[in-house]
């Protein structure tokens, strides 16, 4: 068995969702913020058998899109205020972050 975690931006979870118990799999929606835009985003834990572990990820792939998004980087704690000058940068997020993990042991007990 495998488990999969994805990180997915939150405006996909509902379609993933729906794909997924549309296919009998089963899957936890972990509320989870990303380290480096400090902003919300959806970790999914999946687990499947090893055999569905490409279905599942080509699921994620055709549900989770690529959006840019402006980010204004902090100020460095060694800079002084006065001549720091916010430049927002612009970064693509997503479709998805997703990690393929083994299971060694499963139970619903
Ligand atoms: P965040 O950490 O908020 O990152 C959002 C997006 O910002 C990233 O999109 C990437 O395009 C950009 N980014 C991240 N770190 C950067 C940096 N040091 N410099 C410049 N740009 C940077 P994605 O790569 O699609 O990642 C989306 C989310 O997936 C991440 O949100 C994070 O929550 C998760 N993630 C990504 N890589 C991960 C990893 N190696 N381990 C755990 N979680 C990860």
């Amino acid at each position: 068995m495998k488990l999969i975690v994805a990180v997915v931006q939150d405006q996909d979870v509902n379609k993933l969702l729906a794909g997924l118990s549309e296919k009998g799999l089963g899957a936890t929606k972990l509320a989870s913020t990303g380290g480096f835009l400090r902003q919300g985003n959806t970790t999914m834990l999946i687990g499947v058998e090893q055999n569905q572990v490409d279905r599942v990820v080509e699921m994620i792939k055709e549900t989770c899109c690529s959006r840019k998004q402006l980010v204004t980087p902090m100020a460095a704690v060694s800079q002084s205020i006065n001549s720091y000058i916010p430049n927002p940068i612009e970064v693509s997020v997503g479709g998805a972050t997703v990690f393929v993990l083994d299971v060694e042991g499963f139970a619903k007990v």
